[in-house]
């Protein structure tokens, strides 16, 4: 059933009360939701699979698993999809583009991808008001499949990577000079080793070695900038990861690039948390990856957890918006794709705007005054406050679906567009 909008505007106006009675201004944390881009990943519209002609089997560390129908097969499908996501999810947002979904028209070599095969996205991005990020693909190709790339022991292979590092760097660069704000170009590695290694270091200097060369030129900051990714283990990278969290944490400080956290990418009982203020202490700023672990699984939609909320507290409590770029990275082939971003990203913006309406100053106060007492008792009753109500007035002033409203659309595009996708033929 529909809601009323208003009934909706008179639940926020009884939920404003409530927040305000705690001296949390309301209106400032919805300019702020508002003014706060979330990256939304291209990825899970086709489970990664990317338009690089051949049907290429995702791996090299990752897996997507699931069979709903409707996967996006064509560049005009993903977009198709990606509008339909963003017209369900309230604020302007951004697209997080893998070097595999260039427009490549034929086969051409990772590492002579040029801005010519992006182009189109370019002028998508134009035309739909959406900027831009990047990534270049070090993973489901032939010379990933020994679990190395830019720290393999050959050097040919390496330098086919650096060049495809570098580039992707021009491609970032041309996105975010097109754009007028920076592209953010993330790198990640799948490279490890599935059992123990006797040799740690020696893959650790050839990574930092390729890195350096592939980020030997500088770029103008306005339009690029560098992420590098951590990750513990991976499917076949069980017992060594060379870029772990140490060596990236070291690489992102000592070279001034922007260290990325996955939220799935460390121990089921570590949390990325806790290390948003520590690493901000040391580098630019951060690129998050926020997806949900589920035992071996980095990647499941992300839905509405403590950590979750912990994430964007962590955030608003460290006054950490600008120097915290937040995209998403789950892909999930068992429910509808474009559901799955839906879900992913407004549960994202949901606890962005449960930490703004927090009475954070008054908390700070009560800490530092070392009434924890008081401190406890207040972040309690704060979770069962009318988060709901403010959620819906935005949703509602965003002119995006209230409530689960958004899923009928959903359905509708489902039966109307994606069903007539077969799964296997895929057009060039
Ligand atoms: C893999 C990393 C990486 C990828 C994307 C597709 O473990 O999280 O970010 O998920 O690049
Ligand atoms: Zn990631």
């Amino acid at each position: 059933m529909m809601t009323k909008a208003g009934d909706i505007e008179a639940a926020y106006g009884l939920a404003r009360e409530r927040f305000e009675s705690l001296g949390v201004d309301v209106d400032r944390a919805i300019e702020v939701l508002r003014e706060t881009s979330v990256s939304v990943h291209c990825w899970q519209g086709d489970d990664v699979g990317g338009f690089e002609g051949e049907d290429r089997a995702l791996g090299d560390g990752l897996a997507v698993t699931g069979n709903y129908p409707g996967r996006a097969r064509t560049v005009d499908e993903l977009r198709s999809d990606l509008e339909m996501a963003y017209s369900l999810i309230p604020g302007r947002h951004r697209l997080n583009l893998h070097a595999m979904y260039g427009e490549f028209q034929g086969v051409v070599e990772r590492n002579e991808i040029g801005v010519e095969h992006f182009q189109g996205w370019i002028d998508w991005g134009r035309h739909q008001g959406i900027s831009l990020d990047f990534n270049p693909t070090f993973f489901s190709h032939s010379l990933a499949s020994s679990g190395f790339t830019l720290a393999h022991a050959d050097r040919s292979i390496r330098q086919f990577w650096i060049e495809h590092g570098i580039a992707c760097r021009k491609i970032a660069a041309a996105m975010g000079a097109a754009q007028g704000n920076p592209c953010i170009n993330n790198f990640w590695v799948p490279d490890g080793y599935k059992d123990t290694p006797v040799d740690r270091q020696s893959p650790r200097q050839r990574l930092a070695d390729s890195l350096d060369e592939i980020f030997r030129e500088a770029l103008p900051p306005e339009q690029a900038l560098d992420a590098v990714e951590c990750k513990l283990f991976g499917i076949g990278s069980e017992s060594y990861v060379v870029g772990s969290h140490e060596f990236y944490m070291g690489y992102a400080v000592s070279r001034r690039k922007l260290l990325c956290l996955d939220a799935g990418h460390f121990h089921p009982t570590e949390v990325i948390s806790d290390k948003i203020s520590a690493v901000l202490m040391y580098v630019p700023a951060l690129l998050l990856h926020v997806s949900r672990g589920v035992r071996w699984d980095s990647d499941h939609v992300v839905t509405f957890t403590d950590e979750l909320q912990a994430i964007m507290q962590e955030i608003v409590r460290g006054g950490s918006l600008r120097r915290v770029h937040i995209g998403l990275d789950f892909f999930d082939a068992s429910i509808n794709r474009v559901a799955a971003w839906v879900i992913g990203t407004r549960n994202v913006l949901k606890a962005l705007l449960a930490a703004l309406l927090e009475p954070t100053e008054r908390l700070q106060q009560l800490e530092r005054e070392g009434d924890f007492t008081a401190r406890l008792a207040l972040l309690e009753e704060q979770k069962t406050m009318p988060l709901g109500a403010v959620w819906d007035y935005y949703c509602l002033s965003s002119d995006v679906p209230v409530g689960a409203q958004w899923l009928e659309q959903v359905r509708q595009y489902e039966r109307m567009v994606q069903t007539n996708r077969s799964s296997t033929i895929k057009h060039a």
